[in-house]
Formats: structure tokens, C-alpha cells, sequence
């Protein structure tokens, strides 16, 4: 237990469990500046905040050794951020979601917890629940008011290098229910998972102790969105229609490269050796595809089969559906860099939207139909690879 680690889900820094701080929670105890704290948030000068106190244990009360109250607030000892009160008991799980610039990152983040928080808790009896206030204020201002109360696009996301804002991931945990022998109903596993909206030019294999790269190495399961609207074939083939096209960005196969060179380099993976972490590619913003393929020959478009298990048949048949289409679009390069790199890696077609922002005749930054499709799948995937929930 002593040399157990964890990995703080707002830095993604590996650490032991007894080299866990506490902060003092009497108002009234001494207060000093905490430059740890404030580096990680990108705060000048220094903020004073309550005293802190070390430890060489893995308690979980510890008394302050200035004013002698008992605290329970343990802070992670690189960013110096409250940890979860769950940390250490169960598995952390980070769930990276990362893709090119505009490649529909933040919209599927908004759209992905309001879904597990409403459908996906219903059909698998599961809650999702924020683990800091910092979370909940989040998520409400930068991402659900936008969508869902006003029904508008989210602005751009900056990078994590010039805004310290989006460095501090949404950070949830995620209770899982089931029945037991014994008892019906009861908590079967809890994981803590981290929404870090990247942007996707962070994506440096050189910069190695950026908050993004040590998200990605330390992921259990990665979340790949790739724009259907980026890929060259496509632009080409909607060009003429009346569709409003992003700018290009990175090209999917050179994600996937980078991403494994992120991964290879920092867990010390050979070359000869593929990465173990589930990778889970997802074509965005399908609403698109109408304009260009015949959609009765696809299963993309029915509803998720996911309906409290996971259901593989469906899976199966979208990730044919997509080999398909990447095929016709030249994917080759793609299908060969996720072979070589990954032993465990699966195709899915998702929109968070339902509908195309910006065409001719919307108004600008409004969602013209808000009708979300199969946003949930590829977590699902990786819930099912880490055998979190029930397959059939
Ligand atoms: N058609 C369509 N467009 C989308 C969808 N999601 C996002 N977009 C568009 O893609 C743009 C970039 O999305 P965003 O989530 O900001 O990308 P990020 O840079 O990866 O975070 C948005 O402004 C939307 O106009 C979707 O589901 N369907
Ligand atoms: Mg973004
Ligand atoms: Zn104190
Ligand atoms: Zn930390």
C-alpha cells in the first residue's frame, strides 16, 4: 500500500500514495504562499493559501502541525490541487479525447457528459458525478450553456500553453451499480476520469512535461475524433455542395504517429513492441455525410446499440461500416499507422451536433437542429475494454 501510486487526474503527474500533502482546513490556521498551486493555474504573484502539511503515510486524517486540527483535505504534492476523496482506493482512469484543431474536441465533451449523465447512467446504472466544484462551474459556463441552453456553437478552444484556464481538466467520478450476490444495487467499481479539452496543435512529442503529453501517456483509453470535413477525399467531394468547410489541420495518420511516438517514448515502449492502450478512432460530425454517400448501405446511422451492455454485433458493424468508408477515402495511410502502433483499436462515427453549424442560410454560431448520434460509443468501448461493463 505504502508504494502504491496514483495519477493526480488534474496534472496526470505519477506519484505515491504516501507522498500525498494535506492542506489545513481550520479557517483560522496560518496561511502562506503556495507556488505550486499557482504555477500549475499560471497564477503571478503566488496566491497565500492555507498551511500545508507533509507526511510520510498513507493516512487519511492527518493533525496540522501548526494549529493541531485534524484535516482531510489531501492535495496531489506536484500541483498542490484537493484530490478525490476515492484516490488510492480505486483504479484512475483517464480517458484522453484528443484530434486536430476543430476537429469537434470540445463539442463532443459538452455533449458526451450531459449524455452519460442522463441516457447512459439510465441504461447501465451509472452516475456521473463532478468531483470539484472548479468541475461543475466549468462545465456549466464553458460547455452546456453554450449547447444546450442557448443552442450556439462553443468558441475555439486556446492552447494549454497560452491558457491556463483550459490546463485544469473536468475531473468526475464515475460510479458503476450492479447487482451482487448478496445485495441489489450496490457501487461495483468507481473510476475517476479526466475531461482535458486539448487543443490540438499541443499535440509536440517533444515537449514531454506538457499537461497534454503526460495526459496521453497516462491514459488508459484514448478517444481519437478525426473530421470527416478534414479529410482531403471528402473536402473534395462536398466542395461543390452548399457546406460550410473548416480550415485543414493535421492530417488524422500524422496524429496517430505522433501520438504513438507520446506514448512509445515516455512508457519506454520499443519499437517492436505495439501499445497497449485502447485507442478508440471516431469519425465527427456524421450529420455531413448524407451530402456525400449512400447512407442506406450503413449501420452508422440507425440508433446505438449500447443499451445497458455493450453490444458487440453493433459494434462490429460500424466498424466495418467505417473501414468502408475509409477505404473509398484513401485511409489507407491511417488504417497502417493504427495497425503498426496499436494492438487494441476501433472504429466509430459519432455527431454531437446532429447538424451543421454555419451552413449557408443559419445563422452564425447557432446549432440549426440539435440531435446528438452515437456519442457515446467509443466511451462504451473502452468502458468494455477495461471490462467496466457487460458485453453480449
Ligand atoms: N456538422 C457538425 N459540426 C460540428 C459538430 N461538432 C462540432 N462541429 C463544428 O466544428 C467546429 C469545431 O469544433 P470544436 O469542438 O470547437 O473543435 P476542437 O477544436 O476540436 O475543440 C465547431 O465550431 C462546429 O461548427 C458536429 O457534430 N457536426
Ligand atoms: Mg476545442
Ligand atoms: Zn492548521
Ligand atoms: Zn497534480
Amino acid at each position: 500500500m505504502r508504494n502504491k501510486k496514483f495519477i493526480c487526474p488534474y496534472c496526470f503527474t505519477e506519484s505515491k500514495l504516501k507522498e500525498i500533502e494535506f492542506r489545513c482546513q481550520n479557517p483560522s490556521c496560518i496561511t502562506e504562499p503556495d507556488e505550486k498551486y499557482s504555477e500549475f493555474r499560471g497564477i503571478r504573484p503566488a496566491l497565500r493559501m492555507r498551511h500545508i502539511i507533509k507526511t510520510n503515510s498513507t493516512k487519511k486524517k492527518l493533525k496540522c502541525d501548526q494549529c493541531n486540527e485534524d484535516s482531510t483535505d489531501r492535495i496531489c504534492p506536484h500541483c498542490h490541487t484537493s484530490l478525490p476523496y476515492t484516490i488510492g482506493e480505486f483504479e484512475d482512469f483517464t480517458f484522453a479525447v484528443i484530434g486536430a484543431k476543430a476537429s469537434g474536441k470540445s463539442h463532443y465533451i459538452a455533449v458526451l457528459i450531459n449524455e452519460l449523465k442522463k441516457n447512459i447512467g439510465r441504461l447501465f446504472k451509472t452516475d456521473l458525478q463532478a468531483v470539484d466544484d472548479e468541475t461543475v462551474t466549468k462545465y456549466k459556463t464553458s460547455f452546456y450553456n453554450y449547447i444546450f441552453e442557448k443552442q450556439e456553437t462553443i468558441p475555439e478552444t486556446k492552447s494549454a500553453r497560452s491558457n491556463r484556464d483550459v490546463k485544469t481538466p473536468m475531473v468526475y467520478n464515475l460510479k458503476i451499480r450492479g447487482n451482487s450476490l448478496f445485495k441489489k444495487d450496490k457501487i461495483k467499481d468507481v473510476v475517476t476520469i479526466s475531461f482535458f479539452d486539448t487543443a490540438g496543435e499541443d499535440l509536440d512529442s517533444k515537449n514531454n512535461m506538457s499537461t497534454t503529453n503526460k495526459y496521453i501517456y497516462h491514459s488508459k483509453g484514448i478517444i481519437l475524433l478525426i473530421d470527416p470535413l478534414q479529410v482531403g477525399e471528402i473536402r473534395n467531394e462536398v466542395k461543390s455542395k452548399e457546406i460550410k468547410l473548416p480550415e485543414q489541420f493535421t492530417e488524422p495518420a500524422e496524429i496517430i504517429t505522433r501520438v504513438a511516438g507520446i506514448i512509445r517514448e515516455n512508457n519506454s515502449i520499443p519499437m517492436n513492441k505495439k501499445i497497449d492502450i485502447p485507442i478508440a478512432v471516431a469519425f465527427t460530425k456524421i450529420d455531413v455525410l448524407p451530402e456525400v454517400i449512400d447512407t442506406s448501405s450503413y449501420n452508422l446511422f440507425t440508433p446505438s446499440g449500447h443499451k445497458g451492455f455493450f453490444d458487440k454485433k453493433d459494434a462490429d458493424s460500424i466498424h466495418t461500416d467505417i473501414e468502408l468508408l475509409l477505404n473509398g477515402w484513401n485511409g489507407i495511410e491511417l488504417l497502417n499507422n493504427l495497425q503498426s502502433d496499436f494492438n487494441h483499436y476501433g472504429f466509430f462515427g459519432l455527431t454531437a451536433l446532429g447538424s451543421n453549424p454555419g451552413n449557408p442560410g443559419t445563422e452564425i454560431g447557432k446549432i440549426p437542429k440539435l440531435r446528438p448520434h452515437r456519442v457515446a460509443d467509443p466511451f462504451l468501448w473502452l468502458l468494455k475494454e477495461h471490462r467496466l461493463i457487460k458485453t453480449k
